[in-house]
């Protein structure tokens, strides 16, 4: 038994060499420590051992299986160390390189325009209110007072959808469906998208947007008085303060007197020049008392209640404000002329 044990060493320990592999060695392990390997099997066949020789052959046992343990365990070692150095010098990682970079997106011109209408006018009081794009003819011509045979009512201006519906051709359904619905006093702005049948053009498009808005109370509370200084407010604020508002007679089915409203010329400040004609004034919105035909189509009673209301496009004021001289540019999408208001806080 003593020589079957130091053969099993020899053999063993010659297999366990510096250059062998992870399967040489688990092979070496299995056949030498696994549970039906040749040490477990001496093991077994220790009680044929004389009892005086018993202990020196148990300790032998063990020597020799410690022995090959331990080398295992650097062969392993050694091993597992080869494996990390190699991964090192294959996967070098630089951590001091630049992360990738992220594009940051931002808002489109005409949003940042749009926010920044609709905030002067909350900041005024005003109570935003979105509704549909798709409306009846009520809601859209009817109720704002527009005769039967208004060229707007026609085929070529508007779009119109089966069962008697169509694209808004204006946001002033929304505040129709707003008074429809609730009780004055309110301020009210309405924006949206709106449809009307015009070919794309440097300064038209088929969609495009607006702010409208109005206020009412009692009878003799909101006047004609309110009507200026709000459109001024909001126009020196968007503008600046130092420009000039006029308000010129005009006139508009859903309102009387109706208004429109100029700024001084943006370019020459109302000096003269060929962007505003050598007029020094600027044609900016539309704007009137509310006419009592529309009142009674809500359902408020005209002796009862009065108020103005005002309509603008948001495309026209960005044209302006952001002095851009093709609507088309807005809906293209081009980055290279997005990428100009990117940093449009100043808007
Ligand atoms: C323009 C002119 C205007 C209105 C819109 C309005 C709405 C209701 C009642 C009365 Cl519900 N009026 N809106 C009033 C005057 C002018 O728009 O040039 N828009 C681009």
């Amino acid at each position: 038994m003593k020589q079957q044990l130091e053969e099993i060493r020899s053999r063993a320990l010659a297999e366990l060499t510096g250059g062998a592999t992870e399967a040489q060695i688990e092979n070496v392990r299995v056949r030498v420590l696994g549970r039906a390997g040749e040490l477990t099997e001496i093991m077994r066949r220790m009680r044929e051992v004389p009892n005086a020789e018993r202990p020196a052959m148990g300790r032998l046992v063990n020597e020799i299986k410690t022995a090959i343990e331990d080398r295992i365990a650097v062969l392993t070692g050694e091993l597992a160390r080869a494996a990390m150095a190699r991964s090192l010098a294959e996967a070098r990682l630089d951590v001091t390189l630049p992360g990738v970079q992220i594009p940051r997106g931002w808002l489109h011109p005409l949003t940042l325009v749009r926010e920044r209408m609709l905030e002067i006018f909350a900041a005024m009081g005003f109570e935003v209110v979105e509704t549909q794009d798709i409306e009846d003819d009520f809601h859209n011509f009817g109720a704002l007072n527009f005769p039967p045979n208004h060229p707007a009512r026609e085929m070529q201006d508007t779009f119109f959808l089966p069962a008697g519906l169509l694209l808004r051709t204006h946001t002033s359904n929304g505040q129709i469906r707003v008074m429809e619905t609730r009780k004055p006093p309110l301020a009210i702005v309405c924006p949206g998208n709106c449809y009307r049948r015009d070919e794309l053009s440097v300064r038209a498009s088929p969609m495009f947007s607006q702010i409208e808005g109005f206020m009412v109370d009692r009878t003799g509370i909101i006047t004609m008085a309110h009507l200026k200084g709000v459109l001024t407010e909001f126009l020196q604020n968007l503008f600046g303060a130092g420009k000039e508002v006029r308000f010129r007679t005009s006139f508009f089915p859903f309102t009387e007197p109706s208004a429109e409203v100029d700024i001084s010329c943006l370019l020459c400040g109302g000096a003269g020049c060929p962007v505003c004609k050598y007029s020094g004034w600027t044609e900016i919105l539309g704007s009137g008392m509310i006419h009592p035909n529309v009142l009674r189509a809500v359902g408020y009673d005209p002796a009862q209640y009065q108020g103005f209301a005002f309509g603008m496009g948001v495309e026209r004021i960005s044209l302006l404000k952001l002095g851009v001289d093709d609507l088309r540019l807005f809906f293209e999408n081009d980055m290279r002329f997005l990428s100009q208001f990117c940093a449009a806080s100043e808007v």
